[in-house]
Parts: C-alpha cells; sequence; structure tokens
C-alpha cells in the first residue's frame, strides 16, 4: 500500500521539477574554503585542551576532522543575507558543529550503527575507546550551549539570546535528533509507513539545518517574513541533504564519503532509495533543491552562496 502512495506522489512531483539554478560568476568551493577556515580556527579556541586533558582530545578529535561544516557556513551565510554580523553568529555557528560532531560520535558506536570510519579517519571509539566517546558525545552535547551563552556578544538582546538557546537545546534533544535517531533505530528491519519515515528524515537532519539557519537570521534581528523563508529553504534543503546521504551510501566510494558506504542496506534501513528507486530519489533531491532556490528568490533574499548550496547537492547526487 505504502509503495503505491508513494508511486502515486512521485509521478506527482516528476512534473514538478523546476530547473536548479546554477551559479555562474560564484566559487562555491572557494567560499566553502574560507568559511571552513573561519569556523575551524573558532572552533580550536573553544575547543582547547584543558584538565581533565583526554575528554577534550576526544571531543576535538572528532570536531576538529575534515567534514564539510556545512552547517556552520549555512548559519553565517544565513546572518549576511540579513546583513547581521559575522562575529555575533560565530558561537552560534561552532555549537552548531559541536552538535552534529556529537551525534556522529554516538552514531558510530558499537551498539549504534557500529561503524570504524568517520570523515576519513578511524571513529572516536576507535581512538579513545568506548567509555571517553560516549563521554566526548555527552561533553560536546553540554558544552555547545554553553559556548553561545558565554561567547555571544553582550549587545545582543537577552531575549534573543534566550531563544537561540531553547532552539538549539530542543533540536538535539528528544524533540530533535535524538527523537529522529530512536525511532530510526525502532524502524530497523520494518515496515513503516510515510508518516514515521518522514518523522526520521525531518528530525535526524531537517531540524539542525532550520536551526542553523534560523539562528542567523534570529542573532541579526531579521524580520519574520526573513525567517519564515530561510526556515523553509533550510527544511528542503535539509531533506535533500538527507536523501543525498542515502543515495550516496548505494553509489559512493569509502574514499569520496570518508566512511563506509552500503551500511543502511547492511541494517535493512528504509532509506528514500530503498522506497522509492534511486532514479525517483533523484528527482526528489532535485525538486527540492530547486524549489528551495525559488523560496529565497520569491522573497527577494539575495544570496548566490545559498542558491549554489542548495544546486551543490543536487550536483553530489548526478555525477
Ligand atoms: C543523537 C546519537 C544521535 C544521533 C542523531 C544526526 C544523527 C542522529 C546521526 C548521525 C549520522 C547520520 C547519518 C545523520 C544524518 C545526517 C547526515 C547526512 C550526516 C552527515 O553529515 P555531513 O555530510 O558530514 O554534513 P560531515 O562529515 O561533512 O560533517
Amino acid at each position: 500500500m505504502m509503495r503505491i502512495i508513494m508511486e502515486m506522489m512521485n509521478n506527482f512531483h516528476k512534473d514538478k521539477i523546476l530547473k536548479v539554478q546554477q551559479q555562474k560568476n560564484f566559487n562555491l568551493q572557494k567560499y566553502l574554503e574560507d568559511n571552513k577556515k573561519l569556523i575551524n580556527s573558532r572552533l580550536e579556541k573553544f575547543l582547547k585542551i584543558r584538565y581533565p586533558s583526554t575528554i577534550w582530545e576526544s571531543m576535538r578529535y572528532t570536531a576538529l576532522l575534515d567534514g564539510k561544516r556545512i552547517r556552520p557556513v549555512l548559519c553565517l551565510e544565513s546572518a549576511r543575507a540579513c546583513g547581521g554580523d559575522i562575529e555575533i553568529v560565530l558561537p552560534t555557528a561552532c555549537a552548531i558543529e559541536m552538535i552534529h560532531a556529537q551525534s556522529l560520535i554516538h552514531d558510530d558506536l558499537p551498539c549504534m550503527d557500529n561503524d570504524d570510519l568517520r570523515r576519513g579517519k578511524p571513529t572516536n571509539h576507535m581512538v579513545f575507546g568506548e567509555s571517553i566517546a560516549v563521554l566526548a558525545g555527552d561533553g560536546l552535547l553540554s558544552y555547545a550551549p554553553q559556548v553561545v551563552i558565554q561567547h555571544t556578544p553582550n549587545n545582543v538582546d537577552r531575549s534573543i539570546l534566550l531563544q537561540v538557546v531553547e532552539e538549539l537545546v530542543t533540536v538535539a534533544g528528544p524533540l530533535g535528533l535524538v527523537g529522529g535517531q530512536s525511532v530510526d533505530i525502532e524502524s530497523e528491519n520494518k515496515e513503516i509507513d510515510l508518516a514515521t519515515f518522514n518523522y526520521i528524515h525531518t528530525h535526524k537532519t531537517g531540524k539542525l539545518f532550520a536551526f542553523a539557519l534560523r539562528s542567523g537570521a534570529l542573532l541579526s534581528n531579521a524580520p519574520v517574513e526573513h525567517l519564515n523563508i530561510l526556515t523553509e529553504y533550510a527544511q528542503l534543503i535539509g531533506y535533500a541533504f538527507q536523501i543525498a546521504d542515502d543515495i550516496l551510501d548505494v553509489i559512493g566510494t569509502k574514499e569520496s564519503l570518508g566512511k563506509t558506504p552500503g551500511k543502511d542496506k547492511l541494517a535493512k534501513k528504509n532509506t528514500h532509495p530503498s522506497l522509492y528507486g534511486m532514479k525517483e530519489s533523484i528527482n526528489e533531491v532535485e525538486r527540492l533543491c530547486s524549489q528551495a532556490q525559488q523560496a529565497l528568490v520569491k522573497e527577494k533574499l539575495e544570496s548566490p552562496a545559498l542558491i549554489a548550496i542548495a544546486g551543490s547537492i543536487v550536483q553530489k547526487v548526478k555525477k
């Protein structure tokens, strides 16, 4: 039954794919590299080693490994698009990467996905052992809001800061990543309905993407229309990003992914390609990213970087 509904939806979506915009005079690679350098230098400072050193080394290890830093980049870019000050959002951008790193450390543990490779290097528990890896995740999770509270400049309205911190801890917890992960684990080896499938995808990925863009806008005193459009953009590309991750798990290599491919099939996970088929999953990524771009254009929110980032998700799966 679920398959029939999905096929009907796919046919409906087929007609709706708008062209994904490509940014001609925008160097996305350089933009991403420059932003990554800035984020890494702040992460280095926030995660400087202190006593007890093993836990800080373990937290630093995964947080500073060579990942894309796409979530903090989105936070910075959201602020730029709203005319905000990058110095104000940098602590929050780093906190987002810490929460992401925590989810990767815990996701890789033997009791979860049991992976020995992440970001092209041995996973945290392979280097530091399981007990320290659990604590490193816990450490990053609780240190992230502390960084936002202690390092966001004092001229930021305290009620806005409170909203940012509240949204951050909500996204990291049972109403966000933890909720998505627990439903995902319970759904392994089972047929699930569309609502459950969407819940997993939006909570494991979409919510942190949405927070990245929302926090950048909130800390820049953006008007509510901008906040809403950036949230919509984030939800769309967040979903596309998760589908792309599912696709790359099938077609990617250990070298290109920096992690073990084929894990979803092994764990009999309900992924977009396993439910919809590969071709339809690629179409869906294109449709979602195009819709995200249209949302920005409609609201006249100018950001060549956000347009290019949406386009790059499509390119990743169409190569
Ligand atoms: C709270 C334990 C716990 C887990 C939450 C987010 C999550 C659920 C688990 C992490 C593993 C996973 C497959 C998440 C889906 C989101 C995703 C596509 C992660 C990979 O993100 P990238 O591609 O990785 O941005 P890099 O290494 O570039 O940062």
